[in-house]
């Protein structure tokens, strides 16, 4: 795998991989142009690197009048493009390739599409008019360079400037052709180098017609240039003195070009810088409109912001009021003591509880065939909040995000808010609140209190018939005595009493029962609440703040 330029220890296929996949997280969250300009430096890469990699397309690129064409002569040694006194001159770029094992011939000649890699290479470019070159004895060197004579950059003619564009684009490496007059130009340093300050490790900056310009004067100049393209963020760019008419110069460039072109890397060098470029315009429509507080961290990786506790446990609280779980957990505590009064409640009277329903059943929550429960709906005080409660949730996660992903981390956490309310009540109805199983005590207290209503019957018939025999006047049998009390009367009070006793403890125990099994109850509706709460809100967030931390991380591979 081949590495790239200076600080080129990542692979350019992880580089383009980390661009693609930063564009796609994008999607929709960042400004279109940035997501596809990243796009579009992926596509093109993938195309260039179909291309011959053998070939290094080398444009002469400046102003008009610079001297590009002159210098593109001077480079193939013979005159093969138009050099004007009209301005502009050259008006559709022109490529001259360098053919291995041709060093002996001389001149130029048109050359078709032919010229083995550079045909398609040429194609892609868009450059139909080609002329082979024999150059002496560094052809051998020379042998991938395929030269292109650009038109003006800053021409009157909007054509020109078109093709100048779509070139600086995608050639492998960049010369910038400029003259004594024009070199501080705003327009070639403001449209053309600063933007291209990432890619100084494909770029040779020229400053020609050196033999106007006395010794002195010339030195001078280039410094004087060096110092503008060092504001341009050009620092380590090559700037050579030459002059195409008088050769001076042109043979240190040839050099500088021999050197870049044998090592056949310059290709990736571009592609490099073009990935680092389209990473930054992410990493700027990240932070754009919201201050440089909020850039996305240099050394990458998923910022730390997670959602806090206690955001998430106003979210389940306000889902508990929303699913009307506190009119559930009374209901279970009433229910339980409805049915323990039912069951081991005083015998005479316990028959009027059956009268009232029961109050769990009231709200149907178990058993209902079309699964939908009775109980109340959310009041909009109750939406309200739970619509506040999940908007702090966005807002917290979104802290310390910037925006426009902060307002997608916002926008995640509302985005299933319409499905809460179907989810809350199908969790409610469809939750074991565990009222069904009976204790056990139940029973036994049931058969006692039969067992005391069962003596009272018996002193009762026996009070009763010692009543009868009394009215006939007839003998009465001798009433055993407990103490001083009969028998009778003693089975008669000792049950009633002893009946409402145990009933009076039953209803005790079961409202104690009644109070436990309310408190499981609401535990276990919170587990489930708080899944729902997971699910439609939580995991939303979570997930764009992933994407976001994702995001961040290939963003800073890509432009590493
Ligand atoms: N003194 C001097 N004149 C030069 C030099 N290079 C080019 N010229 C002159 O500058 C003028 C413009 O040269 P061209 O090569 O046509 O310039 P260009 O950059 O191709 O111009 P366009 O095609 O219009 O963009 C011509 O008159 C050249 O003779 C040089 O090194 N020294
Ligand atoms: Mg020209």
């Amino acid at each position: 795998m081949k590495l790239l330029g200076r600080k080129a220890e990542l692979p350019l296929d992880e580089r383009l991989a980390a661009l693609g996949e930063a564009a796609d997280l994008a999607e929709g969250r960042l400004g279109g142009a940035a997501v596809e300009r990243a796009r579009a430096v992926v596509a093109r890469a993938g195309v260039r690197r179909s291309l011959s990699v053998e070939h290094t397309a080398v444009a002469l690129a400046g102003a008009t009048g610079s001297g590009k064409s002159s210098l593109f002569n001077a480079l193939a040694g013979v005159d093969i493009a138009e050099v004007g006194v009209t301005r502009p001159t050259t008006a559709h770029a022109q490529a001259a390739l360098w053919q291995p094992g041709r060093a002996e011939s001389t001149g130029a000649e048109s050359v078709g599409a032919g010229a083995s890699g550079a045909g398609p290479l040429l194609d892609w470019l868009g450059v139909p008019l080609r002329h082979m070159v024999a150059g002496g004895g560094s052809t051998a060197k020379r042998s991938g360079l395929v030269l292109l004579d650009l038109p003006d950059h800053d021409s009157i003619e909007l054509s020109h400037r078109l093709e100048v564009d779509r070139l600086v684009g995608v050639v492998d490496l960049l010369v910038w052709v400029l003259d004594p007059q024009k070199y501080a130009d705003a327009a070639v340093h403001e449209r053309y180098l600063r933007p291209l300050a990432r890619h100084r490790d494909v770029m040779v900056v020229v400053l020609n017609k050196i033999d106007r310009l006395p010794r002195r004067s010339a030195s001078r100049c280039l410094d004087d240039l060096r110092g503008l393209l060092a504001a341009d963020g050009l620092r380590d760019v090559p700037v050579l003195g030459v002059s195409a008419r008088t050769g001076e110069g042109v043979a240190e460039l040839c050099a500088e070009l021999d050197r870049r072109v044998s090592r056949r890397r310059a290709w990736a060098s571009r592609l490099a810088a073009d990935a680092a470029t389209a990473a930054s315009a992410l990493a700027d429509a990240t932070t754009a409109g919201n201050g440089s507080a909020d850039r996305i961290p240099a050394g990458g990786g998923a910022p730390a912001v997670p959602v806090n506790r206690p955001r998430t446990r106003e979210l389940v609280r306000a889902l508990e009021q929303a699913a009307a779980v506190p009119t559930v957990v009374q209901a279970v505590a009433k229910a339980h003591r409805h049915r323990a009064v039912a069951a081991t409640g005083w015998p005479v009277t316990r028959w009027m509880r059956r009268l009232r329903p029961d109050p769990l059943r009231r709200l149907r929550l178990s058993g209902a065939g079309d699964g939908r429960t009775s109980l109340p709906a959310a009041t909009a005080v109750q939406v309200a909040a739970m619509d506040v409660a999940v908007r702090d949730v966005g807002t917290a996660a979104a802290a310390g995000v910037p925006e426009p992903w902060a307002t997608s981390v916002r926008h995640a956490a509302r985005s299933r808010t319409t499905e809460l309310a179907d989810a809350l009540d199908r969790v409610v109805a469809t939750t074991s609140v565990g009222v069904s199983r009976t204790p056990r005590w139940w029973r036994a207290a049931g058969a006692l209190q039969w067992l005391l209503a069962a003596t009272m019957a018996v002193g009762a018939l026996w009070l009763g018939v010692l009543f009868v025999l009394d009215y006939l006047m007839l003998p009465r049998p001798p009433t055993p005595t407990v103490g001083r009390a009969p028998w009778p009367t003693v089975l008669l009070a000792g049950g009633a009493v002893a009946g409402v006793l145990v009933a009076a403890f039953c209803r005790v125990a079961a409202w104690l029962g009644g109070r436990r099994r309310a408190r499981r109850a609401a535990r276990v509706l919170r587990a489930v609440i708080e899944q729902v709460g997971n699910e439609l809100v939580i995991a939303p967030t979570m997930a764009e703040l992933t994407r976001y931390g994702r995001f961040v991380e290939r963003v800073a591979l890509a432009g590493s």
